[in-house]
C-alpha cells in the first residue's frame, strides 16, 4: 500500500477520525542506519541506530508534530498558525500552512536561525516576524499575542504536535523488533523526548514492545537548563536549533528522567561540531549541528561506560545537515585546488591527494 504520511498510517493511534481532512506532506517513515564505523573506532561493542529525522519532507523531525497541528488547527476552521522557532518548526509551519492553503505567522530571533531554515519560511510564504530577542522571548510573545488576534500555536505546547511526534518511537520499536536500551535526544524545548516517551510507553502498555529505553536528553553547554536545574537567561550555542533557555516541556522532561532512569548532560560547542564531522567522513551521514549533539553524548557516555557495553542505542539526528551550510562549510579547512580546464592538471590534482 502507498505511504501516505505518518496520520494515516497511525490513524489508530492518533485523535483523527474519517472525516478529518489529514494535511500531509508524506512525513515519516524515516531510515533507521546502524553505525558501521564509529562503533569500530570507540572500539566498544555496541549497536548505534541513527533515525535520520532529517529526511522528512522539510529535513527536520518537526514535520511529525507539525502534520498533527495543521491537521487539527484546519479541522478547527482555523486560518492561520503562529509559532516561535529557532527555524525548523518556522520551515515546517510554513510548508504545512501552504499545503493547506492558510497562513503562517513566525516569529524568530534575529540573525541566530541557519540560512536553509530561513530560505523555507520565506520561499513557502510564511510571514516572517524577526525579533530582537531570542527564541524565549518569541515564545513568550506567541502566547500573549494568541489571545488578542485568531491564530492557532503550533509549538509544541500544542499537544497535537507531541502526539505526531511519538510515532517516531512506533517506527524504531518495529523496525528493531523491540524498544532500544537506550534513546538519546537533543534536547531544546524537551517536546520530542516526551514525545517519544509517550510513544514508547503506549507501545509497551500495548504489549508491542516488551520493554521501555533509558531517555537520555543532551543539550548544548551554552544553553543547558536541564543540566543546570533552572531556566538559562541568555542561551548561546553555534547549534542554534536548540538556544533554548525557557523550555516549555519543563516538567514533561523530568518525569521522562526519572521514569524512564534516564539523564541529562551537556556537550560544548567543539564536542558537537566534531560529532558532526565524525559522522559525515566516518558513515556519510549528514546532520546539522544541534543534531549531532545526541551522537556526541552518546559516545562520551558508551567511552565512560555509563551506557554499557552489548546496550543498542538509538540516536535521533533531528535535522538535516544541509539546514545549515554555513557552519558546515566553516569546519571545513581543506583547501580547494583550482586548475586550468586540462587533463594534465585534473590527473596531477588525484594523483598529489591519492
Ligand atoms: C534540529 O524549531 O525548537 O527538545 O523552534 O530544530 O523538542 O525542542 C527546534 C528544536 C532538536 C530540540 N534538534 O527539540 C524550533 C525548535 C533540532 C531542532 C531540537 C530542535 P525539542
Amino acid at each position: 500500500m502507498r505511504y501516505t504520511g505518518l496520520i494515516n498510517h497511525y490513524r489508530d493511534r492518533l485523535p483523527v477520525d474519517d472525516s478529518t481532512k489529514l494535511i500531509s506532506l508524506g512525513e515519516g517513515n524515516t531510515p533507521l542506519i546502524q553505525l558501521e564505523n564509529i562503533p569500530a573506532l570507540l572500539n566498544k561493542n555496541v549497536d548505534i541506530y541513527i533515525k535520520y529525522e532529517g529526511l522528512n519532507p522539510t529535513g527536520s523531525f518537526k514535520d511529525r508534530g507539525m502534520t498533527m497541528a495543521v491537521t487539527k488547527a484546519v479541522e478547527s476552521g482555523s486560518k492561520a498558525i503562529i509559532c516561535a522557532s529557532t527555524g525548523n518548526t518556522s520551515a515546517a509551519a510554513a510548508a504545512y500552512a501552504a499545503r493547506a492553503g492558510i497562513k503562517a505567522f513566525v516569529l524568530i530571533p534575529e540573525g541566530k536561525i541557519a540560512l536553509g531554515k530561513l530560505a523555507q519560511a520565506m520561499i513557502h510564504g510564511a510571514v516572517i516576524i524577526q525579533i530582537k530577542g531570542n527564541f524565549d522571548d518569541g515564545m513568550r510573545l506567541v502566547k500573549e499575542v494568541a489571545d488578542h488576534a485568531p491564530v492557532s500555536i503550533v509549538n509544541s505546547i500544542n499537544p497535537f504536535r507531541l502526539q505526531g511526534q511519538k510515532t517516531a518511537a512506533f517506527e524504531i520499536v518495529e523496525e528493531l523488533g523491540d524498544a532500544p536500551d537506550y534513546h538519546c535526544l537533543p534536547v531544546g524545548n524537551a517536546g520530542n523526548i516526551s514525545a517519544h516517551w509517550m510513544g514508547y510507553k503506549e507501545y509497551f502498555d500495548d504489549r508491542k514492545a516488551g520493554k521501555k529505553p533509558k531517555m537520555v536528553g543532551y543539550q548544548a553547554a551554552g544553553a543547558a537548563p536541564f543540566v543546570k536545574g533552572a531556566m538559562v537567561d541568555n542561551p548561546d550555542t553555534v547549534a542554534t536549533a536548540i538556544r533554548i533557555g525557557h523550555p516549555q516541556s519543563w516538567d514533561l522532561a523530568h518525569k521522562v528522567e526519572t521514569e524512564s532512569n534516564g539523564w541529562f548532560d551537556s556537550l560544548t560547542d567543539e564536542e558537537i561540531l566534531s560529532a558532526q564531522k565524525l559522522l559525515t567522513e566516518q558513515e556519510g551521514i549528514f546532520c546539522e549541528p544541534a543534531s549531532a549533539t545526541s551522537l556526541a553524548g552518546a559516545m562520551r557516555d558508551i567511552n565512560n561506560g555509563k551506557i554499557a557495553e552489548g546496550s543498542t542505542i538509538v540516536c535521533t539526528l533531528t535535522g538535516h545537515g544541509l539546514k545549515d551550510p554555513d557552519t558546515a562549510i566553516s569546519q571545513c579547512t581543506d583547501e580547494m585546488i583550482n586548475i586550468n580546464p586540462v587533463m594534465d592538471e585534473v590527473r596531477d590534482a588525484i594523483l598529489n591527494n591519492m
